[in-house]
């Protein structure tokens, strides 16, 4: 299933639920979760997602849910599918869904041990940059320029985003995988591939969020494909830590400015600014390509 009208009618994320208006993190999750069907159990830590699914009674996902302290989310994940393993239940994909603060932050440690250990679930850290849930605080995950609710304007932050697939890489799991749903048919083949894979499978979801990076929520998309125009975030798969091939690839790399204009979080960089990212965009860039296999 790579093409877009064949994605499946059968909704497990209802209409309705509590995510932002124009969401890109609920859109993908809503095509994860159309590609895995019933046999899902999700494990949530604190994030926007612990008020998507909703308070009980109340429910937005019609799969079940287990909700877990921030640091602990790939440890929880790894302890249900060994315990429905111990009961005899081989089928039942245990996704684990996190945040950027809840994975490249406070869930580090456990998201480590378990792809060390090669535990048998999938990990969707879908990335919107900052902790918006708490009112946006700057994350690791931050780029090197935005402004939050810890790094105001005209202060923004000073270090560069965090390498969260380069630590993946070296945990050499068998699979890894950036996606965004300006790709959706990339996207779904991805979620289909990591589907059939034992093992520990890591996804990296860019996510532009309306409120946190100010732009408009019918903007979602078209951020999220200028971020892979633009080189800022490339869609490639990697193989055991080793093989990493490019799935989708611009004739040229667009301008970063492209990217960064109309996000009001960027709204204080100077050009000369602009430049310093532009030339780490090109290195990253160069470098993808010199591994790049297909
Ligand atoms: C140990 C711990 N520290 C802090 C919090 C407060 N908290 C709840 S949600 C959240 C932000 C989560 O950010 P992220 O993981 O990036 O997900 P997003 O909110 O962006 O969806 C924080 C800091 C908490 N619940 N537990
Ligand atoms: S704050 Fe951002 S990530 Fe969270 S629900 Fe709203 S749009 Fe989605």
């Amino acid at each position: 299933m790579t093409k877009i009208n064949q994605v499946p009618r059968e909704e497990y994320l209802f209409s309705g639920h509590t995510a932002c208006p124009g969401c890109s993190a609920a859109l993908s999750v809503r095509h994860l979760t159309k590609v895995l069907g019933k046999d899902t159990v999700f494990v949530i830590t604190a994030c926007c997602f612990s008020i998507i699914a909703g308070p009980i009674p109340l429910r937005s996902f019609d799969l079940n849910v287990y909700h877990c302290p921030f640091p602990s989310a790939a440890a929880t994940g790894s302890g249900l599918k060994r315990g429905l393993q111990a009961m005899g239940d081989d089928k039942t994909q245990v996704v684990v869904l996190a945040g950027d603060g809840g994975t490249f932050d406070i869930g580090l440690q456990g998201l480590s041990g378990a792809a060390e250990r090669n535990e048998n679930i999938i990990y969707i850290c879908y990335d919107n940059e900052a902790y918006m849930n708490t009112g946006m605080q700057r994350s690791s995950a931050s780029p090197y320029g935005s402004g939050s609710n810890t790094t105001p304007s005209p202060k923004v932050k000073e270090n560069p985003k965090k390498d969260i697939m380069k630590i993946i890489e070296a945990h050499r799991i068998p699979y890894a995988a950036t996606a965004t749903v300006a790709h959706p048919a990339d996207l779904l083949a991805k979620f289909n591939k990591a589907k059939t894979i034992k093992g520990f499978r890591f996804f990296h979801l860019l996510c532009p969020c309306p409120p946190g990076w100010g732009i408009e929520s019918d903007e979602t998309i078209v951020f999220s494909r200028l971020a892979v125009e633009t080189g800022v975030f490339p869609l490639y798969e990697m193989i055991k830590g080793e093989q990493i091939n490019l799935t989708y690839e611009p004739e040229s790399l667009r301008p970063l400015k492209d990217y960064i204009d109309r996000q009001r979080r960027f709204a204080a960089l100077s050009d000369e600014e602009i430049a310093v990212m532009q030339k780490e965009v090109d290195k990253n860039w160069q470098a993808l390509l010199e591994k790049n296999k297909t």
